[in-house]
Formats: structure tokens, C-alpha cells, sequence
């Protein structure tokens, strides 16, 4: 069996429970704490020495960390991970996105506001991570006024690796208002039926 090591709040996290869930895979979850300095404790960092959540670690004790390249390790060989190399560059092009030009303005702005309660020694930065969120959510939609999911017609890690902080947006101050594409694509991954929510 999985364990997940973990925070629930946590959209990088959230990306890996979302995955169990639709793959249906037996997991147990072992919470850590970010503020309290969870990650930085010499046994955690002896298992990611990158000192974050999320880390997978395997029955064999092997522990692999960054949550897109667990995404891209669990789904493989299922119908989330297309075997045919245009599709399946696609979908990293989608995560190497994510993780350069959505996750850093708008899962930083949620981190601000929701963890921190926006702090006024932040807010400038704050405001300048919304221009950069709000030019990764145009890419989105635009891709998303031609095909349902974002690549293709296939949910795939792509969807669960953008889901996870898109979902929660607006708790780092984004108005998904604009993105009505979006908005219908966020109702179409959450009305998959394995499903789960972050804190579900
Ligand atoms: N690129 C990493 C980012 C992971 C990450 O930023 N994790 C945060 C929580 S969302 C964390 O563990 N922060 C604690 C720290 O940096 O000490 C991934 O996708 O897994």
C-alpha cells in the first residue's frame, strides 16, 4: 500500500489523493505540517531532501517526490496517461506549465491570503503574483474553448495536476469570472465519479 506524506490544504498534495481516488488505489496518509517545519526535520528531508510535500513512498521503502512526476508514475499504463508520444508530451507540456507559469503565481497568492492572511509586508508581492496567475488561467481558457479537457478529449494528469490549484483560486483573490471555459471544465473534472475533494 501508498503512503502519502502529506498537507490536506496542500493543492500539490491534493494532486496525489485526487489520483488514488480516480485510480481507486489503497493509500494511508501521514499529515505534516508545513508551518510548524515538518518538512525540514533531518527524517523528512532523509526521505526529499528538497524538505516539501508531497512524497509517495513505496512498500520497498523507495520515496519519490515532486507531485507531477508521482502523478506521472501512478497513472501510468491507465487511461490517465496516453501512451502516444504527441499526447503524452502534451500532457507534460501541460505540467511543466503548471508548475512554471500557474502553480508559482496563483498557489503562491493562495499561500499568502489563505495560510498567511495577507500580510501587509506581502501584499505588493501579492498583487504582482495576480498578473502572473491571471495570464496562465487566459492560456487555459483559450485552450479550452477547443477541446474539453486539456488535451483532447481525455481527462488526463494534465486536468488533475492544473485542477488542484485552479479549484481553489479564489482563495488566493482570483475571480474565475472571466473564465467561463474554465469554470466548465473545473465542473467536468469534479463530475468525474471517483472524484474526491481536497478535504473530502
Ligand atoms: N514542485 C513541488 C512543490 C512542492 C511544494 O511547494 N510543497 C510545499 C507545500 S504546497 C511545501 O512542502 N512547502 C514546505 C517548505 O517549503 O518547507 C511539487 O510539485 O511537489
Amino acid at each position: 500500500m501508498y503512503k502519502v506524506y502529506g498537507d490536506y490544504q496542500s493543492g500539490n498534495c491534493y494532486k496525489i489523493k485526487l489520483m488514488l481516488h480516480l485510480l481507486d488505489l489503497p493509500y494511508t496518509w501521514q499529515p505534516v505540517d508545513i508551518l510548524k517545519g515538518d518538512t525540514q526535520t533531518p527524517e523528512f528531508l532523509a526521505m526529499n531532501p528538497n524538505g516539501k510535500v508531497p512524497v509517495l513512498q513505496l512498500e520497498d521503502g523507495t520515496c519519490l517526490w515532486e507531485s507531477n512526476a508521482i502523478l506521472n508514475f501512478l497513472a501510468d499504463g491507465s487511461e490517465f496517461l496516453p501512451s502516444e508520444p504527441r499526447l503524452r508530451t502534451q500532457v507534460l507540456q501541460w505540467q511543466f506549465f503548471e508548475q512554471y507559469s500557474h502553480e508559482p503565481y496563483i498557489a503562491v497568492a493562495r499561500f499568502i491570503q489563505f495560510y498567511l492572511g495577507l500580510p501587509d509586508e506581502r501584499l505588493e508581492e501579492y498583487r504582482k503574483l495576480h498578473k502572473g496567475g491571471h495570464k496562465a488561467l487566459k492560456v487555459m481558457e483559450r485552450q479550452l474553448e477547443v477541446t474539453p479537457y486539456l488535451v483532447g478529449d481525455q481527462y488526463s494528469i494534465a486536468d488533475v495536476a492544473l485542477y488542484a490549484y485552479t479549484h481553489v483560486a479564489h482563495e488566493g483573490g482570483f475571480d474565475l469570472a472571466a473564465y467561463p471555459r474554465v469554470r466548465e471544465w473545473l465542473a467536468r473534472v469534479a463530475a468525474h465519479p471517483r472524484h474526491v475533494t481536497m478535504l473530502g
